[in-house]
């Protein structure tokens, strides 16, 4: 747990000096989405990319599911008061879901533009 938290803060590091700002443009901020009885707080969390951005979000749960980001077809589970993060390159499109799959309970809605 702690490993992996130190992992990803040394990716996210990584990731800013490898590129200071020169296609900040393209990128977005993390969107942190929280899910409290099965529900996201505050509902479901647009998150909008340019295309050839990157689509970083994390999900807090109070409960256990799998992640599913619809279209790009990402799972992930998350353990129950656990938290998990996606971060990967915006090559789609459209507009998808992101749901808790087991629920079928939408917590965020990607846009991804032309
Ligand atoms: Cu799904």
């Amino acid at each position: 747990m702690g490993l992996v938290a130190a992992a990803v803060a040394i990716a996210v590091v990584a990731f800013i000096v490898a590129d200071p700002g020169g296609s900040s443009h393209k990128s977005s901020a993390v969107t942190h989405i929280v899910v409290k009885n099965a529900k996201p707080v505050g509902g479901i969390k647009p998150i909008t990319v340019a295309k050839g951005g990157r689509v970083r979000f994390s999900v807090t749960s109070d409960v256990g599911d799998e992640i599913h980001v619809h279209g790009y077809n990402f799972h992930k589970d998350v353990k129950p008061g656990g938290t998990i993060s996606f971060d990967f390159p915006a090559t789609i499109d459209g507009q998808f879901v992101i749901e808790l799959e087991s629920r079928s309970e939408q917590i965020a809605a990607l846009k991804v533009t032309p």
